[in-house]
């Protein structure tokens, strides 16, 4: 079984002026889809994984011959981060999350500002390449954390709920160094029905 990169959910450009077409184009067509590539390329000399599902070979990593374990890891986990990444977007995102999503972002943040603040300067102070993750923990509770690379939550059996790629070059071409404002435009494109669907 080889491992394939779905099309965005959405235009390239449906997420204009917040995220714009060419970073778009470059981030889905090039980076997402070299890690989909180099993935099949590391799994394609070890047949017996081939049956595995994405989320099974992150779940575990451990069991991968030593030789592409580590290239698994990169690319597996970017081809799940970003599945992920572009499933949090909609051109219809943004303002508020409703009913069970928020009751939940109050009991355990105390309020919902706090909770994006709190995701906000976690993306904002990733040192180098990573992601920023609202994740729903083994006892179900809500929190959020960075992991640098490709590193994702579902390795240590984590529910990622949403997520802000901080690499450059999600938003380099548009943003420059301002992450803090592709950050800030973010929240406008939120889906947080997409959001809501992942709760368990
Ligand atoms: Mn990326």
């Amino acid at each position: 079984m080889s491992h394939v990169q779905n099309p965005l959910p959405y235009d390239f450009s449906a997420l204009e002026p917040h995220i714009d077409t060419a970073t778009m184009k470059l981030h889905h067509g090039m980076h997402h889809a070299s890690y989909v590539k180099n993935l099949n390329v590391a799994l394609d000399k070890y047949p017996d994984f081939h049956a595995l599902s994405l989320d099974q070979l992150l779940m575990k990593l451990e069991e991968l011959p030593e030789d592409i374990r580590t290239v698994v890891r990169n690319n597996g986990g970017g081809h799940w981060a970003h599945d992920l990444y572009w499933n949090c977007m909609s051109p219809n995102g943004g303002g508020l999350p409703e009913g069970k999503l928020m009751d939940k972002l109050v009991s355990d943040f105390g309020d919902y500002d706090v909770f994006k603040e709190k995701l906000s300067e976690t993306a904002a102070k990733v040192f180098g390449s990573g992601w920023a993750w609202l994740v729903q923990d083994r006892e179900g509770k809500l929190k959020v954390y960075s992991t640098p690379g490709h590193d994702c939550p579902l390795m240590v059996g984590e529910n990622a709920l949403m997520v802000i790629d901080v690499w450059e070059h999600a938003y380099y071409l548009n943003y420059q160094n301002r992450r803090v404002d592709y950050i800030g435009a973010y929240w406008n494109i939120i889906d947080w029905k997409g959001v809501a669907g992942r709760l368990k």
